[in-house]
């Protein structure tokens, strides 16, 4: 059961579609949450305080999830989450907020219940940070949505959350396959050398992606001449050894005469302004940019139909980045550090007066208070940004995609963002942005998946072996060992560090052996993921979705169901031998080095140390399940996919039905219809 309580006069976010199997409700009929102070004004008298508080009383033992991307935990308790993306390549547990803002929580105690606050404004969640019994809530920006979703299950809460917002993102199947990155692969030639580096060495790989060098002067839809001559072939050329290029797609627009997309946007009033409705002009990787008007939906498909210039090259798959937006400086704030600065000079400076003036240009970057400085045009209205600021990049981000359906009609198109919106969720997947090669990372890869999940972000994962930092041989093999599990699967990493291409560590055969598996593993990934989609579903969760009765099961963090039949639990330790594995039922143990090699043996239910060498990774296939496995051999992308010679993986000899998906890989046609039941 969904019922939606109202407060002022919410703005339109995109994210409902399904507005009809939710019972309008007055809000003085909120069970379970008490409203502790409701200022909310209708949208054209609001003044800067207008926020509504909720309050709830957290028993002992209730347990919160929720908050899709955030760089904590799955149970929420114990911390303060704030709605409010930002770029901040520092995850650690002292954050708040990420890139993202995804606003659904489920209370899992004597009273279970789930919430979306649909609002593109600033939300603070005190989960238990103030008072531990305490969650509280604060909507800033009154005028939102609440939906209260009550289900029996924490799946049908989930699976509620995606009926009333729509069905999950579906990218092509070689965006299964495993992708390349690096933010400084400088050229064509390079690009070309890393990928046939991994072609000579049996490593299959389906993408190699184009991080801002390819661009000329960074100005999003061109290709830079000098590095890239003849884009168009060059793509080709790779598509013929079934390689896909991926480019990065910035939101900020170099502010520059003669490059037609500003000129074009300019004329047609299509960039964000300041409140005189003068150009709002910020600093990102071009210099001096301008941002499209994401929540002016004739902008925003203006912008999205942009991405024609990449695909008339033959391009399938696009990244977006900087899109929460992303700001360097902002034009008048630069200035006025310009003087700011200059007043130091020739004074003798105390330490506070050295701190400060050290901050003028060290904290020049993505300002809260930038966002009161410009405006959209939504619909012939004037909104200024902060009052909308988490939408910007969802929206931007779900133009590009419809823009892509229609540009692209036949064939899907690989489509994912740094920032997002549940809504978003429909036409793109995410990734988790700047991680670092830290152990403590991977661990928060496995649990960003499961929460990615419950908001309805299927296709998603981290930056495998870690964006800042270096990377070790070891981190770099741990983590693809838990990445071959995740749908996008992508090895990324910054400027200036130690390259972590998979064939730089002297261990050749074990990335081989693991990257092969993940392979083995697509047709069964694929079902799960097709079916999920379809069927509103998770392709990750928690242990404690799945095993609800189970105790034990409801405080495990660190391992995850994937699919019906597979239970993982990745080493995320330095050093580490093995680890602890709590085992909710009896499952069959496989212990890959790779498809072909490896050991076996049955579980009972139970806390176990469980041996796992470096070059080892666990699956646990379930009690009576299966799983489709593919035969790797001269298998190079998921183009050489055999499902003619598919074999099994199983728990035991008994024949299992199972519901295998599979399609072109391409087509924009999806459906129940394309399941076929075999017997493995
Ligand atoms: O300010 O394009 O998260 O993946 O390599 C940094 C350069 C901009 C941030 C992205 C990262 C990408 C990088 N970008």
């Amino acid at each position: 059961m969904i019922r939606k309580f109202t407060f002022g006069t919410p703005f339109n976010t995109g994210a409902v579609v399904r507005p009809e199997i939710a019972e309008e409700e007055s809000a003085s009929k909120l069970p379970f949450l008490t409203i502790v102070q409701n200022k909310v004004a209708s949208r054209d008298d609001a003044g800067e305080d207008d926020s509504v508080i909720f309050s709830y009383r957290l028993p002992d033992e209730a347990l919160v999830y929720g908050l899709g991307e955030q760089a904590r935990g799955l149970n929420k308790r114990g911390w303060r989450y704030e709605s409010r993306n930002t770029d901040n390549p520092f995850q650690n547990e002292g954050r708040t907020a990420l890139y993202s803002s995804h606003n659904f929580l489920i209370i899992d105690g004597e009273e279970r219940f789930g919430l979306f606050l649909d609002t593109p404004g600033y939300v603070e969640y005190d989960i238990g940070f103030t008072n531990y019994d305490e969650l509280k809530i604060t909507v800033k920006d009154g005028g939102f949505d609440l939906y209260l979703i009550e289900e029996t299950s924490l799946t049908g809460i989930c699976r509620a959350l995606r009926r009333l917002t729509g069905a999950s993102y579906v990218p092509p199947k070689w965006a299964f396959g495993f992708g390349m990155s690096r933010w400084d692969h400088k050229d064509a030639d390079e690009i070309r050398e890393v990928a046939d580096r991994y072609r000579a060495l049996d490593m299959p790989i389906d993408m190699m992606y184009l991080d801002i060098p390819y661009m000329d002067d960074y100005m999003d839809f061109t290709v830079s001449e000098e590095r890239y001559p003849q884009f168009r072939e060059f793509n080709a050329e790779l598509a013929k050894k079934n390689i896909h290029l991926v480019p990065i797609v910035d939101a900020g627009i170099k502010k520059k005469e003669g490059y037609p997309v500003y000129e074009e946007g300019r004329e047609k009033g299509y960039f964000c302004t300041k409140e005189d409705g003068s150009e709002f002009v910020v600093g990102v990787w071009p210099g001096a940019s301008v941002f499209p008007d994401a929540l002016n939906p004739e902008a925003a498909h203006w912008f999205g139909l942009q991405y024609k210039a990449y695909l008339d090259t033959g391009v399938e798959g696009f990244w977006n980045d900087m899109n929460e937006p992303s700001i360097f400086y902002t034009e008048d704030a630069l200035q006025a550090a310009f003087r700011k600065v200059a007043e130091y000079e020739g004074e003798n400076l105390d330490a506070e007066t050295f701190f400060e003036m050290r901050d003028v240009m060290g904290g020049i970057s993505n300002k809260t208070a930038y966002y009161k400085d410009f405006y959209h045009n939504v619909n012939g209205k004037k909104v200024r940004h902060d009052r909308v600021h988490n939408l910007y990049g969802s929206a931007l981000t779900s133009a590009a995609g419809e823009a892509l359906r229609e540009l692209s009609p036949d064939r899907r198109t690989l489509l994912f963002s740094r920032s997002s919106m549940i809504g978003m969720h429909r036409n793109a997947g995410i990734w988790y942005g700047d991680n670092s090669s830290m152990f403590s990372h991977i661990l928060m890869n496995l649990k960003e998946e499961m929460n990615a999940n419950m908001v309805g972000f299927l296709y998603s994962g981290a930056d495998t072996a870690g964006f800042g930092d270096q990377a070790t041989p070891d981190i770099a093999l741990r983590w693809l060992e838990l990445g071959i599990f995740s749908p996008l699967l992508r090895n990324h990493s910054s400027r200036r560090l130690r390259r972590q291409e998979f064939y730089l560590f002297g261990m050749d055969e074990a990335f081989r052996g693991m990257l092969k598996l993940r392979y083995a593993l697509i047709p069964y990934l694929y079902s799960e993921f097709m079916k999920a989609a379809l069927r509103d579903e998770m392709l990750f969760q928690p242990l404690a979705f799945v095993y609800e009765d189970d105790e034990r099961a409801k405080h495990i963090e660190d391992q995850a169901m994937v699919g019906e039949a597979v239970m993982i639990a990745p080493v995320y330790e330095q050093n580490a031998v093995g680890r602890y594995v709590y085992v909710p039922e009896k499952m069959r143990l496989f212990r890959f080095r790779s498809p072909e090699d490896y050991d076996t043996e049955y579980v009972e239910k139970g806390d176990y140390f469980i041996h796992v060498a470096l070059d080892e990774v666990l699956l646990f296939v379930r009690e009576g399940h299966a799983l489709p496995f593919a035969d790797t051999k001269g298998v190079l992308s998921t183009a050489d996919l055999d499902y003619g010679k598919l074999k099994a993986l199983k728990y035991d000899e008994a024949p299992v039905e199972y519901e295998l998906y599979n399609d072109d890989g391409v087509t924009r046609e999806i459906g129940e219809e394309k399941i076929r039941k075999i017997v493995l």
